[in-house]
């Protein structure tokens, strides 16, 4: 990397100029997508600064998103975005949508149990008083890239025990012909706060969709309410229009 004669060179804050040196860095190539940044101390060694600076400086990428914090395994250079696009109107699963691009779909838990449910659920999901509520809450990756936040309440009935899930939730429930023919979703804007912008590794108040999705069998009886945030960097939802009546 080169570091060397930053003190030196034109004028302005230590940390700015070493920011700019690591963002041609970056936009050169020389630091590649994906790659490690090295350590606070070794980068403060090389460029002859302080460690302060070489924190403000990254702190300043990471905030622009050219640099993410992974924590406990460092920081890296973010990888440039191929976009995913969604059809909006066929109803498939996460699972079905990331195969069928060719990606390997993965989820981490942040939720996965039986629970009371909450008013709202009770309502949404036509749930008799006494029964619960299965609730799970994931992070879904497309090849290792988070993409969304994802949180759905499933009557008890559909999935009686949900830490036995491991896979795809709508294949789960066709096992037991519950899987949702019909959906009604709404998307809206939203900023992502600090807690989701770590899971989804993007700068803090990044471009998001907040999507709930209230999904019905053939019957008429609601199976799924799920509200999930997507990576507004990473996700277009598109759909087909004709002209109305
Ligand atoms: C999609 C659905 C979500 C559904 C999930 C099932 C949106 C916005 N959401 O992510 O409602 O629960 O698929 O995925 O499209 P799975 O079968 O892979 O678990």
């Amino acid at each position: 990397l080169p570091l060397d004669g930053l003190q030196s060179a034109g004028s302005g804050p230590l940390y700015l100029k070493l920011r700019q040196s690591l963002e041609d860095a970056i936009l050169s190539g020389k630091l590649g997508h994906g790659d490690a940044l090295p350590a606070e101390r070794d980068l403060a060694d090389y460029a002859n600064v302080s460690r302060v600076t070489v924190r403000k400086a990254v702190d300043d990428l990471v905030r622009d998103g050219l640099l993410t914090r992974r924590h406990g395994s460092g920081t890296f250079v973010v990888k440039p975005l191929s976009r995913v696009e969604q059809p909006l109107t066929k109803l498939t699963s996460f699972t079905e949508d990331m195969a069928r691009r060719g990606l390997v779909s993965r989820s981490e838990w942040l939720e996965r149990g039986l629970f009371h449910p909450s008013p709202e659920e009770m309502m949404m999901l036509g749930l008799a008083p006494g029964t619960m509520v299965a609730r799970i809450g994931r992070l879904r990756f497309g090849n290792d890239m988070p993409l969304a936040i994802e949180r759905a309440s499933i009557s008890a009935e559909f999935l009686p025990d949900p830490t036995l899930l491991t896979g795809s939730l709508y294949a789960e429930l066709e096992k037991k012909d519950a899987r949702p023919v019909r959906a009604i979703q709404r998307i809206s804007a939203t900023n992502m706060k600090k807690t989701d912008a770590g899971l989804l590794e993007v700068p803090i108040e990044a471009a998001g969709l907040s999507i709930e999705r209230v999904s019905y069998l053939a019957s008429g009886r609601v199976v799924e309410l799920t509200r999930s945030l997507y990576r507004g960097d990473a996700y277009d939802f598109v759909a087909e229009l004709s002209l109305g009546e």
